[in-house]
C-alpha cells in the first residue's frame, strides 16, 4: 500500500530569535510542537515532509494527502495564506499550534480542521477522519496527555546544519504561576505535568545531539523533580540550557546538580525590575532586589543568565528602559531579550485591554513582541517602541559587551559570544514603525483551551465570550457548545452536523461564534481598575 503524504509546516515570521542568521543558521529551531505531531503519525501509514519557512521555500506542488500547520499568533496570517493556497489546490489542512488553539473558529476560515490543545490523543481519529475524508471542525482531548509513554519527537526530520539551537526536549508541560500575559496555564494548565525520567533520557540519547535545550516552561517548576533528571543526565557529555523561573534558581543543591550534568545557560523570565509591576501581572515569584546577587550565583557555578524582560507594563514609565537595561549591565547579565508586552489573544492582559479598547492593532503579523498593537498607560507607543531599541542599544553596545565578557570563571565563553552576537544583530534589524495601525477586531472571540481557576478572571473570560452559563469550578475544559459549527468552512459535499446531535466531546467539538464584547470608551479605563494580584490557588486543572 502507498504511504500516505503528511506535509508539516512552519511558517516563516520575522521575530527576535528566527530572523537574524550566521553562517547560514538561525539561533532556533521553533518546530518543537511540529516534531512532536510528527512523532504522533504512525510511520507504518505515513511519510512525513516538514518545512521551516523561516529557513527554506515551500515547495506547494508536492503532493501530499494532507497539510499540516502550525502557528503562533506572530505567524498565523502566514499560515493561513498557505492554508488558502493548498485548500485551493484542494489539499486538506489541518492547523495546530498557540493561536489556532485560542482562536479556532477563525482559523476553520482557513482550513479543514483545528487541533485544540495537545495533539497526541487526538491524532488518531483526525487521521481516521482523514482517511474516510471526514475530516473537519475541531479537535480537542478531553483530558490533557499524562506525558508518559509520549511518541519520541522525529528530530531526524530538522535540517540539523540550519540552527545553532535545534534539540528541544520537553521534560514537563505546564506551569505554577499563571502570569497575565502569558498562555502557558492556558494551554497546558497550573499544574506541572512530568515526563518519566527514564523516558526523558531516552529521547535525550536517542535525539542525535550532546547539546539540548530543556523546553519546559519552567524546569525549575519543583524543588526535586529537576534534581532527579539532572542526577540521571550526569556522566552523559551532555551540556544542556533550559528555561526556568528565579525562586528556585537561587537554591543552591540545585545549581550544584545543574552544573555537574552539564547545564551552560538559564533563561529566566525576569520580566520587570519594579515589584509592583511583577505583583501586578502576577508574577510573584519575582523579586527585583534579589536579582543581581541570583546572577552572581548562578555565575559560581559557571552557568550563564539570559535575562527575558519585558516593557510596556501599566507601571512602566519613559524612565523603565535605560534603568533597566543599566541594571542589567551592572548585575553581568550575559544575554538578555528585551519584549514589547503584547496581549496575546485569550491572555487575561487581552481581556483586560480588550474590555477598555485599549487594543489598537489586531493584525496578528504585529504580535511579535516588537510592535505596539496596544494603548500603552504612562507613554505614547512611540515612546514605547523607541524606548525597547534603546535598551537594546545599550545593552549590547561595544563597551557594555567589552565590560560583560566572562574573562574570569567558567562561563563558556564561544556561548556567551555566539548568543550576544545574535541579539546584537537580531536587535539592530529589527526596525519596524513604532505603533502597528489601527485594524478592525476579529468578529471571533479568543476561548483560552483551559479556563483559569481564579473565579474573577473565569469570570472575565466568560464575560468576553458572551456565554452566561455557570462558570465550572473544577478546572474542566471550556466547551461552550459542542456541535459542529463550521459553515463558513464546510468544503462543498460536506454536511453540519444535525442541530441537537449529541456532541462527542472527547474528540469532535466545536465552538459556537461568541458575540465580541461592546468596546469599552478609553476614559473609562480607571474604572475597569487595576490588573488582579491575588495568587490563583495551585490546583489541578485536568478535569
Ligand atoms: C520553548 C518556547 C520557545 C522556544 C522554542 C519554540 C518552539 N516552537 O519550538 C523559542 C525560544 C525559540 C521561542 C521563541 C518564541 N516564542 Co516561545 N514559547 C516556548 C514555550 C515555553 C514552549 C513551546 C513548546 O515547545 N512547546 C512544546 C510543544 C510540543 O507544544 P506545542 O508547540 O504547543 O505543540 C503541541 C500542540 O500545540 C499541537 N500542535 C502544534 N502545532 C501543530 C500543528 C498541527 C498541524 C497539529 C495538528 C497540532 C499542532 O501539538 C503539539 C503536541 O501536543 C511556549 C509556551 C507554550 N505553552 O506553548 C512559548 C510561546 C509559544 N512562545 C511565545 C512567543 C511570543 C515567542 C516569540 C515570539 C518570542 C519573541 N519575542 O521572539 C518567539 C517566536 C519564535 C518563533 N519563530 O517561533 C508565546 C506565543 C504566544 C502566541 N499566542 O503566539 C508562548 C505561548 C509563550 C507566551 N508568552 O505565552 N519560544
Ligand atoms: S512563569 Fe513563565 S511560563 Fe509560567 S506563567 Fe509566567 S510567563 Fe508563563
Amino acid at each position: 500500500m502507498r504511504h500516505r503524504v503528511v506535509h508539516l509546516i512552519n511558517p516563516k515570521t520575522d521575530s527576535l530569535t528566527t530572523r537574524p542568521q550566521y553562517l547560514n543558521r538561525a539561533l532556533y529551531s521553533p518546530l518543537a510542537g511540529l516534531l512532536a505531531v510528527a512523532g504522533a503519525i504512525p510511520r507504518d501509514r505515513y511519510e512525513v515532509v516538514l518545512t521551516d519557512e523561516n529557513i527554506e521555500p515551500i515547495d506547494f506542488n508536492l503532493k501530499a494527502d494532507l497539510v499540516g500547520i502550525s502557528a503562533m499568533t506572530s505567524y498565523v496570517n502566514r499560515g493561513y495564506e498557505i492554508a488558502d493556497t493548498f485548500r485551493a489546490r484542494g489539499v486538506p489542512v489541518a492547523m495546530g499550534g498557540i493561536h489556532p488553539s485560542f482562536m479556532p473558529q477563525e482559523a476553520l476560515k482557513h482550513c479543514d480542521a483545528v487541533v485544540i490543545g495537545e495533539a497526541e490523543l487526538v491524532l488518531e481519529k483526525l487521521l481516521d477522519d482523514l482517511g474516510q475524508g471526514q475530516m473537519r471542525g475541531t479537535y480537542r482531548a478531553d483530558r490533557l496527555h499524562p506525558l508518559d509513554g509520549l511518541p519520541m519527537p522525529r528530530y531526524e526530520l530538522i535540517k540539523r546544519n540550519r540552527y545553532v539551537n535545534r534539540t528541544f526536549v520537553q521534560t514537563s508541560r505546564g506551569c505554577h504561576q499563571g502570569c497575565t500575559f502569558c498562555a502557558e496555564p492556558l494551554m497546558n494548565g497550573l499544574k506541572i505535568r512530568y515526563r518519566p525520567v527514564e523516558e526523558v533520557i531516552r529521547e535525550v540519547e536517542n535525539c542525535g545531539s550532546r547539546t539540548i535545550s530543556i523546553n519546559d516552561a519552567d524546569f525549575f517548576g519543583t524543588p526535586e523533580r529537576p534534581k532527579e533528571i539532572m542526577r540521571a543526565l550526569k556522566g552523559r557529555g551532555v551540556s544542556w540550557q533550559a528555561g526556568v523561573t528565579s525562586k528556585l534558581a537561587q537554591d543552591d543543591r540545585m545549581l550544584e546538580l545543574a552544573a555537574a550534568s552539564g547545564c551552560t545557560m538559564l533563561s529566566i523570565g525576569f520580566e520587570s525590575i519594579s515589584r509592583d509591576t511583577l505583583k501586578s501581572v502576577h508574577k510573584h515569584v519575582n523579586r527585583p532586589e534579589t536579582f543581581a546577587a541570583l546572577v552572581e550565583k548562578v555565575h559560581s557555578y559557571g552557568i550563564m543568565v539570559f535575562g527575558l524582560f519585558m516593557f510596556g507594563f501599566d507601571g512602566d514609565d519613559p524612565s523603565v528602559f535605560q534603568q533597566t537595561a543599566w541594571f542589567n549591565i551592572e548585575a553581568d547579565f550575559d544575554v538578555c531579550a528585551y519584549s514589547v508586552l503584547t496581549p496575546y489573544p485569550g491572555t487575561l492582559t487581552w481581556y483586560e485591554m480588550k474590555k477598555v479598547d485599549r487594543i489598537i492593532s489586531f493584525d496578528w503579523d504585529k504580535y511579535d513582541q516588537a510592535n505596539v498593537v496596544y494603548r500603552p498607560a504612562q507613554m505614547s507607543g512611540d515612546a514605547l517602541r523607541l524606548g525597547q531599541i534603546a535598551a537594546y542599544e545599550t545593552f549590547y553596545a561595544r563597551l557594555s559587551l567589552a565590560r560583560r565578557f566572562p574573562l574570569r570563571g567558567t562561563r563558556r565563553r564561544l556561548q556567551w559570544s555566539i548568543y550576544n552576537l545574535f541579539m546584537k544583530k537580531g536587535a539592530a534589524t529589527d526596525r519596524k514603525s513604532a505603533v502597528a495601525e489601527p485594524t478592525e477586531a476579529p468578529d471571533v472571540v479568543p476561548v483560552p483551551p483551559i479556563l483559569p481557576l481564579k473565579r474573577e478572571w473565569r469570570q472575565a473570560i466568560l464575560d468576553a465570550t458572551g456565554d452566561p452559563g455557570e462558570i465550572p469550578r473544577d478546572g474542566t475544559p471550556l466547551v461552550l457548545a459542542a456541535t459542529h459549527q463550521a459553515s463558513e468552512t464546510e468544503r462543498p459535499g460536506q454536511q453540519p452536523a444535525a442541530p441537537g446531535a449529541a456532541p462527542d466531546r472527547g474528540r469532535h467539538t466545536g465552538f459556537a461564534r461568541h458575540q465580541p464584547p461592546a468596546a469599552v470608551p478609553a476614559g473609562e479605563l480607571d474604572r475597569y481598575g487595576p490588573a488582579p494580584t491575588e495568587t490563583l490557588a495551585k490546583a489541578d486543572h485536568l478535569p
